[in-house]
């Protein structure tokens, strides 16, 4: 019978298991925690000998964790309950994963892989009503929002991205500008009534009152209206006037007007006739103090008139009132106008295409020793085409001027009598004409229709 085997050694931070040492008995070997068997984690007896060495217990190792891009690994012990740190080796890389990770005592580092990723903020998104500028949303970078016209931002006009990867500041909005409703003086009017930024309010005052402050006022950037405040003041000149005729003329005329001056004269007549307003003498400085004139009841904007006028001119308004602004600005004047006014019932404003001019009591007769006067204000390049003609040769005239402001010999561009037949367009390409008809005090004839047409190119060669 075989002797039994040797008591067997017992490892550094390891544990014998088994009591047994006869032949055939197995006795194991086990690790303290944080230790691994280096060997074979058993042995047998056999003829009174162990068939395998005592193993050792190593302690457990868990290897340089993986490279860190962009980063580093502080700590260089990887053994059990070693633990490592790991950083960013610059300011716009962020930490993503374990910070720091501790070898365990499987061999496996705790925590989850580190990287060190770009910052980003992401896209901050544009206002509504604006926008942003900017497309890099990395840290340190900086994106400006700027709002549309007519809107102000509220908020931070610029953000920056931040380490913590949130952008600073707040997220702005644009809010519309308004600048809120500036008010309508006594005894006057306001045209216009929308308040937000680019918009413009004009004012007047009625007939016999002056505008003090401003005329006009713009709605700004800032929210607040231009100018000053307008108000009414009860004037030395202008008047409400009513028909059948009269005059009036600029104050202290024949002398000279005031500087500022603002007279408005509203004249009016029975429906269904219409306002001819003659200006006998007119002398201003020239663009800078003149008269306006629009229709009474349509408010249609007639003409502007300034300067030196060396002969009578008359308007008839389209409604049966028109109205009359005289305007000197603060410096130099001159001896104004002296004009007279009376109901009629031929002439008018035309503003659009297809609108026609007719004689009186067209295709019958026109009556003896009248004046008719047509302000034809089209805005825009147009032709003024005749289907019929007919009028006393050499004694009664149909005149047509370029203009509704200048009427001298060049501003004239027909001057036509008699009876006509296939005539050219008339063309107007600065989209204005004023027609005089004059008719004499002995026979008479059928007149004249013509109608406004679009401007044609190649007509008229
Ligand atoms: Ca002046
Ligand atoms: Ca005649």
């Amino acid at each position: 019978m075989a002797a039994d085997c040797p008591e067997p050694a017992v490892p550094d931070h390891g544990t014998l298991i088994g009591l047994q040492r006869k032949n055939g008995d197995t006795i194991r070997y086990e690790c303290d925690l944080g230790y691994k068997l280096g060997g074979q984690g058993y042995a047998i007896c056999q003829e009174s000998a162990w068939n395998s060495p005592t193993p050792s217990c190593d302690l457990v190792n868990c290897g340089a964790p993986p490279p860190i891009e962009n980063g580093q690994i502080n700590g260089s012990d990887f053994s059990y309950k070693a633990k490592v740190t790991f950083s960013c080796n610059a300011e716009n890389f962020k930490l993503q994963g374990s910070r720091e990770r501790t070898c365990q005592a499987d061999g496996i580092w705790s925590g989850t892989r580190a990287y060190c990723l770009e910052n980003s903020c992401g896209n901050p998104g544009s206002p509504l009503n604006g926008f942003k500028v900017g497309e890099s949303y990395m840290y340190d970078d900086i994106v400006q929002f700027e709002c549309n016209e007519g809107y102000r931002l509220i908020g931070s006009s610029s953000r920056t991205c931040k380490r913590d990867n949130n952008w600073d500041g707040t997220q702005p909005s644009c809010q519309i500008i308004d600048c809120g409703d500036p008010g309508t003086p006594e005894n006057g009017e306001r045209v216009g009534s929308e308040f937000t930024y680019g918009k413009v309010i004009v004012y007047d005052c009625n007939p016999g009152y002056q505008i003090a402050g401003s005329r006009s006022r713009a709605c700004q950037l800032n929210g607040t209206w231009t100018g000053s405040v307008a108000r009414c003041d009860v004037s030395a000149c202008g008047a409400n006037l009513v028909g059948p005729s009269g005059t009036f003329s600029s104050p202290n005329n024949p002398n000279s007007y005031p500087d500022n001056a603002y007279c408005r004269w509203k004249i009016s007549v029975p429906a269904g006739k219409k306002v001819m307003v003659t200006f006998n003498s007119f002398k201003t400085q020239k663009d800078k103090d003149g008269v306006e004139i629009y229709d009474g009841v349509s408010h249609t904007f007639i003409t502007m008139l300034s300067g030196v006028y060396s002969k009578a001119f008359s308007f008839t308004s389209e409604g049966n009132a028109i109205d009359i602004r005289f305007i000197s600005d603060g410096s130099e004047n001159s001896e104004g106008f002296s004009a007279s006014y009376k109901q009629v019932t031929c002439g008018g404003v035309l503003t659009d295409l297809e609108q026609t001019v007719m004689s009186p009591n067209y295709p019958n007769d026109y009556p003896n020793s009248i004046l008719c006067v047509w302000s034809l204000n089209i805005g825009k390049p147009f032709q003024l085409e005749f289907e019929k003609f007919h009028t006393e040769s050499g004694y009664d005239l149909m005149q047509g001027y370029r203009s509704l402001s200048s009427f001298t010999q060049s501003d004239l561009i027909f001057d036509i009598d008699g009876e006509r037949f296939a005539m050219e367009p008339i063309q107007a390409s600065g989209g204005q004409m004023y027609l005089v008809f004059t008719s004499n005090n002995y026979r008479t004839a059928p007149g004249f229709k013509a109608t406004v047409k679009k401007y044609q190119i190649n007509v008229g060669k």
